[in-house]
């Protein structure tokens, strides 16, 4: 007699997940499916792919040695039905289990069909509570609710409280919650960036690779340069990698960008942690003790805690807080189709042409780079806020809907009119040009005076702050901005808005 059957998903891939508590060895079965509709629902990443099937292959490996009875499904077994619930409908009928076992999933997507499978199966179904983060969505509500702003800086520092991280007592460590103002500085070009640690594909790697290559030939990025951890000890190595060699300098150079440097000193984590080869409280209590053996400084520590600690936590409380509705919000009523450079890469502006080529080469780009070149482009073009969220999605190995809505939606579009962000987050060619190295060798300049070489960021900034007046002047944040515009000599404000104009029509 079969007792439970406990589905574990791909971004659930820790031995400590809730779904597998109290197991009983002998009796319950633990299910793993590759399934089509999860490969496809965007098009994702080449890299993304083999990441997820590899890591569950080795996951599943994993619980097999431990003695555990594991039933897994692959992608080309004869007879998979391509979806979760018919793979479910189908162990169901075979194993005939006293009832489900799950842990809450990362999408609403997935949560919807998880509250339809009780019935759907005529099974009991458990669904227990994803305890790999800080804080509960409960948790978060009841802090966001008496709120009218819902400002991650104070979330954040809730936290730090409860968790006891940078902590001395009950103040922050080194008198301060957040050394942000430090961790501005652009790249000298005599930094010595530090060689990343990336793991060649073991034979379970190359055969997925096979796989997807030959049926995921249409998706986006390449294969080439895969080396991501798709095992535990292969993630705490990387870890331990970024800790060593990365973090003390994360802080200063957070926000910088380098042509042909995609990595810098960030700390590639992500795709580990979201699937869940990595907890967030080792990551970061590996930070804290860098700073207290002195080899990170303060900024460093805190800069990197906060990201894990405050931002994470904060856009996944987010994101259950306000979903479904979240992502139909479209505050600034933006409609134009996502360009095709955004997927070629084919486009005379360096600094974009830069950033898809690493996106499309490693599945990745860090923080700066997703928010102020590729999000601000479109949330400056007005691109439509559904078509960028798709783009993020497919594209990073780290990427779910419940870190990336938030993050696409809110911070990059400011789609959600603000809820996130106190004001978007737009900003002119000066920026990039003073954040990375990519002006120099671009066809454009920020510093141009020939309107044919000025950098088109330039007029698009403007064109937005003029396009959205009624909804922007008001925010008090935006004040410097507006009066700019304002004090603009006509002829020269006109010259930039029919520039936008015409480059967008181009587009
Ligand atoms: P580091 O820069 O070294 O930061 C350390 C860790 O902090 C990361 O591993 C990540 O877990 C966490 N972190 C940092 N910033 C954020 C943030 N804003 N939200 C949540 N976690 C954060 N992150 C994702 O994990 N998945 C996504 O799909 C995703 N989409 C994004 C889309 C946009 C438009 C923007 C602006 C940001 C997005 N981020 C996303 C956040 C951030 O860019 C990535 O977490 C980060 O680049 C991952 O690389 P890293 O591990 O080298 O991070
Ligand atoms: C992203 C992904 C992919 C590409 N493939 C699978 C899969 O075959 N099986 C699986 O269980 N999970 C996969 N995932 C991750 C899921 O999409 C993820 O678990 C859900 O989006 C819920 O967060
Ligand atoms: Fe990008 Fe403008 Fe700089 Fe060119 S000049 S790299 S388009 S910011």
């Amino acid at each position: 007699m079969v007792g439970a059957l406990r589905l574990i998903l791909g971004d659930q891939l820790t031995r400590g997940v809730s779904c597998l508590n109290d197991i009983n060895l002998k009796k319950d079965y633990v299910f793993m499916v590759e399934v089509h509709d999860e490969t496809v629902y965007v098009k994702h990443h080449k890299q993304k792919i083999v990441l997820l099937l590899s890591a569950m292959r080795h996951f599943a490996e994993d619980l097999k040695q431990e003695g555990l009875n594991v039933t897994s499904v692959r992608l080309e077994d004869k007879g998979n039905t391509g979806s979760f619930t018919g793979e479910l409908y189908r162990a169901i009928k075979k194993l005939k289990p006293s009832k489900l076992i799950v842990t809450e999933p990362g999408e609403y997507r997935v949560r919807k069909m998880m509250d339809s499978w009780q019935d759907e199966f005529n099974l009991p179904v458990e669904i227990r509570g994803d305890d790999r983060f800080f804080a509960t969505p409960a948790e978060f509500s009841e802090w966001a609710q008496p709120r009218k702003e819902l400002r991650m800086e104070f979330f954040y520092r809730e936290m730090r409280k409860k968790s006891g991280l940078l902590m001395k007592g009950k103040d922050p460590e080194g008198g301060q919650w957040n050394f942000d103002a430090e961790n501005r500085k652009a790249l000298s070009p005599k930094e010595k960036i530090p060689e990343r640690l990336r793991f060649a594909p073991d034979a379970i790697t190359k055969e997925v690779m096979d796989l997807v290559a030959r049926r995921f030939a249409d998706h986006p990025g390449s294969l080439a340069s895969f080396g991501w951890p798709v095992t535990r000890k292969a993630a705490l190595k990387a870890l331990d990698h970024f800790i060593s060699f990365c973090l003390p300098r994360f802080g200063d150079v957070q926000d910088a960008m380098k042509g042909g440097e995609p990595f810098l000193f960030h700390a590639l984590l992500s795709p580990a942690l979201n699937c869940g080869l990595l907890l967030p409280l080792e990551i970061c209590r590996a930070a804290e003790r860098a700073y207290h053996q002195g080899h990170a400084p303060l900024n460093a520590v805190e800069g990197f805690i906060r990201q894990i600690l405050g931002w994470r936590e904060y856009v996944r409380g987010l994101y259950w807080h306000v979903m479904p509705d979240y992502a139909r919000s479209n505050a600034l009523e933006a409609t134009r189709p996502l360009p095709e450079f955004y997927w070629t890469g084919d486009t005379d502006m360096n600094c974009l042409k830069h950033c898809v080529k690493d996106t499309m080469d490693n599945a990745y780009a860090h923080h700066i780079q997703r928010l102020m070149v590729l999000g601000n482009f479109a949330l400056l073009a007005g691109i439509r806020p559904s078509e960028v969220e798709d783009w993020f999605l497919a594209v990073y190995a780290d990427a779910y809907e419940w870190v990336e809505l938030p993050n696409v939606h809110g911070m990059a579009l400011y789609a959600d009119g603000g809820l996130l962000a106190s004001k978007p987050y737009a900003a002119s060619g000066a920026y990039i040009d003073r954040m990375s190295d990519y002006c120099a060798s671009c066809r454009f300049s920020p510093k141009a005076k020939e309107a044919e070489k000025l950098c088109p960021f330039t007029p698009l900034y403007w064109a937005f702050l003029e396009r959205n007046r009624k909804r922007l002047a008001k925010n008090s944040r935006l004040f410097m901005p507006y009066r700019s515009l304002d004090s603009m000599a006509e002829p020269i404000r006109k010259r930039h808005l029919a520039t936008a104009e015409a480059f967008l029509s181009s587009l």
